[in-house]
């Protein structure tokens, strides 16, 4: 149980949840370290926000274990491509993108391989990673990916495709042609959908008449799985059964309404006071999927307070490291103004 008096995540079991999902003790223990880790580096670059330093932050807090039980499920396959979304910085660090990178990244300096400075919030590509990350237009990576999964198809690839948004992404007309086009074509895509019931400032209810999204996806013909987004195992265990439902010949696609949390405000220039109570972010706060993850460990005996506080430590140092390696580095060569924008 956790402090607040909720069942810690898939508790109940007889066999503890991660190791009837294939994932070791060590393996976990690793996840929630590096869970630790996104937690310091998003206060870190939400206070270097502050400072003037990173022009803007859209934080994670509340949604990693979203991000993350999908990276992880994308990885331990390792024959995934995925579209992620602007608060994805998790899943990205899940899939390799280190914490220098990641800061560099936000901060604009050079060095960084996903777009030398020249976007923010770590958007770009890069062939080091299977993942593409173009634009913060909602809902656009809807049908770059369900294209890319196409391509795949028809190439034989057993590639399987992951795009995520949000619930107000899911308004877009973007959305309902990229969902319609991969079930008609019942393409290997998994729509990730992170359900925080607002879009900026606008609730759930004054964007659709339904309470579940995942009920959508009947209309397009492929199931929707509504998922607690905040149990970082629940997310792995839906990611991997609808990764193996893409490959299954009579598969295609997957909805995943993940149910996640916003602990801070939309981005770092929004006053989220001015439409949440204090009631609500309180609700929200006891739904934390850090400290799900901790209450989950340290109930099993896994984790320990001393070991939480050596994870702690090494996150602090890290980011430490690579802040003041970002902002060291230099600043992209104004002379290499138009490389990397189109093939030479
Ligand atoms: C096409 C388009 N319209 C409007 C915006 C401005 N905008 C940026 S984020 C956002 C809200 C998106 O909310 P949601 O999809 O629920 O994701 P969340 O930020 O809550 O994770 C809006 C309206 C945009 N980026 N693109």
């Amino acid at each position: 149980m956790s402090p607040n008096g909720e069942k810690s995540p898939s508790s109940t079991k007889a066999m503890p949840a991660h190791r009837s999902l294939g994932l070791t003790d060590d393996q976990l223990l690793g996840f929630y370290a590096q869970m630790v880790l996104v937690r310091v580096m998003d206060d870190r670059l939400i206070a270097l926000n502050r400072q003037g330093k990173v022009p803007l932050v859209a934080s994670c807090q509340g949604s990693e274990a979203a991000s993350m039980g999908l990276a992880l499920a994308a990885k331990t396959d390792g024959s995934c491509f995925l579209f992620p979304y602007y608060r994805d910085m998790p899943l990205k660090l899940v899939m390799g993108v280190s914490p220098m990178e990641t800061m560099i990244g936000h901060i604009g300096k050079d060095g960084n391989t996903f777009n030398g400075g020249r976007q923010f919030l770590l958007q770009g590509a890069s062939p080091n990673f299977p993942m593409i990350h173009l634009s913060n237009v909602v809902g656009s990576n809807l049908s770059q990916a369900v294209g890319y999964a196409m391509g795949c198809k028809i190439l034989g690839e057993d590639t399987v495709v992951f795009a995520s948004f949000g619930d107000g992404g899911s308004s877009q007309g973007e959305c309902h042609e990229a969902m319609n086009f991969a079930g008609i074509h019942k393409l290997p895509v998994v729509f990730c959908c992170y359900n925080n019931r607002l879009a900026i400032s606008v609730p759930q209810e004054k964007q659709m008449a339904i309470e579940d999204l995942a009920d959508r996806a009947a209309g397009y013909g492929f199931p929707g799985v509504v998922v607690d987004g905040t149990d970082s195992l629940e997310v792995f265990r839906a990611a991997k059964e609808a990764i193996n439902r893409a490959r299954d010949s009579s598969g295609g696609p997957t909805f995943l309404e993940l149910k996640v949390e916003r602990l801070k405000p939309h981005t770092s220039d929004d006053d989220d006071t001015r439409y949440r109570t204090p009631e609500d972010m309180e609700d929200s706060l006891r739904r934390d999927p850090l400290m799900r993850l901790n209450v989950y460990l340290m109930g099993l005996g896994i984790l320990t307070p001393n070991l939480d506080e050596q994870f702690r430590q090494e996150a602090r140092a890290e980011v430490n490291r690579v802040t003041d390696a970002a902002e060291n580095a230099p600043w992209p060569d104004v002379s290499n103004l138009h490389g990397r924008l189109y093939a030479p």
